[in-house]
């Protein structure tokens, strides 16, 4: 049912976008939006990274020693400048670090323009690693370098409490930019949390992911004006604090495995070819036997009040937690597992011969 009213809405919206693509058809003759290109904007956009980064410092020193500096330690300084607007040196180089000796540069394929970004890597972070379709839990800052190289130093957008983004949108709630889909995944959540003693329900966390990412505008808003102007490169100092693993259809299978072909995009997967890929569909082969069915259920009941006390499962690779409740200590754990009935390499929900309903 939720399944048929995602369908539903996609097409609706669908329908609505021919409706505006017509409309400005119409009536807009007098102007004609002009993106630029994208290669050609990579090559801008990375020499005013560069340029940031060898004309900026951080407070390195501070975070020699700790597992739990904030983002809000971090601190960016232009280097000083002598009266002909020439840069000088470092400053305190015992404590401070030029951004491009710091930073590690990475590249990623995205819309066939091979794009070149900074991450500043601050604590990487002692929990697990969110994969790029998962929900995080983040605190963020976020400046543009554009804004930085002529003088002003704007935040334009900012959460200094935890706040959850789904890297990877469904079509219809809005997206994350592509940086952080790339970025986050490279980092791990916080090891743990610890209650505040304070008794007003903050969380502390302990040895969470913190840095800064330089990104291009490509990878960001592009010709979009989120920012206030286009072709943004940005600058996000972050802390990824925990993840949760998204399944977008609630099919069983976590949105990341519905990457068939492991190219990092999850919407150009499409096993039965219906036009829903994988990530939204709910009968991912369409042999009329929901995918939820076609994956082996199990419960687990752990007792933890007994001497001693009961041991959680280890739960397999290729089985995923669908619910786990806890009620006077005892645990209910309800997994499914992938199944291939004919041992084909192919699992079930994704063979239309093998119909096999396990909820039956
Ligand atoms: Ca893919
Ligand atoms: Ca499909
Ligand atoms: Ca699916
Ligand atoms: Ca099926």
């Amino acid at each position: 049912m939720k399944i048929k009213t995602l369908k539903f809405s996609l097409l609706l919206m669908a329908l609505i976008t021919v409706m505006i693509s017509c409309k400005n058809d119409d009536d807009d003759d007098d102007f004609v939006f002009v993106e630029e290109d994208r290669t050609e904007q990579q090559v801008k956009d990375k020499d005013s990274i560069l340029l940031y980064l060898s004309t900026h410092y951080y407070n390195s020193s501070d975070f020699d020693t700790g597992l739990n500096h904030k983002y809000t330690d971090i601190d960016i300084t232009e280097l000083p400048k002598d009266d002909e607007g020439n840069y000088l040196a470092l400053p305190d180089p015992t404590n401070n670090t030029l951004l491009l000796d710091a930073v590690d540069t990475y590249t990623t394929e995205y819309l066939d323009v091979s794009y070149e970004y900074y991450v500043l890597n601050l604590n990487q972070g002692g929990g697990d690693s969110p994969a790029f379709t998962d929900i995080v839990r983040v605190r963020y800052e976020g400046t543009s370098v554009n804004d930085a190289l002529s003088g002003t130093n704007e935040v334009f957008d900012s959460s200094v409490t935890p706040v959850n983004f789904n890297l990877q949108s469904n079509g219809i709630s809005t997206s994350v930019i592509k940086a952080w889909q790339v970025v986050f995944p490279m980092f791990n959540a916080a090891s743990g949390f610890d209650i505040n003693d304070n008794g007003n329900g903050i969380v502390d966390f302990n040895n969470f992911g913190l840095g800064v990412m330089f990104m291009p505008s490509g990878l960001c808003y592009f010709s979009g004006t989120s920012t206030g102007s286009s072709y943004d490169n940005l600058i996000f100092k972050f802390e990824l604090l925990q993840f949760e693993v998204e399944d977008h259809d609630n099919d069983g299978i976590p949105s990341y495995l519905e990457d068939l072909d492991n190219d990092l995009d999850i919407t150009n997967d499409d096993t039965d070819e219906d036009g829903f890929v994988n990530f939204i569909d709910s009968d991912d082969d369409a042999d009329g036997v929901s995918t939820l069915s076609e994956l082996i259920p199990n419960t687990y009941i752990v007792d933890t009040t007994t001497t001693p006390p009961g041991v959680e499962p280890t739960i397999a690779a290729n089985e995923f937690v669908r619910s786990r409740t806890e009620v006077e200590g005892i645990i209910t754990i309800k997994t499914v597992t992938i199944a291939d009935f004919n041992n084909d390499g192919t699992p079930d929900y994704l063979d239309e011969n093998i119909t096999i309903d396990y909820n039956e």
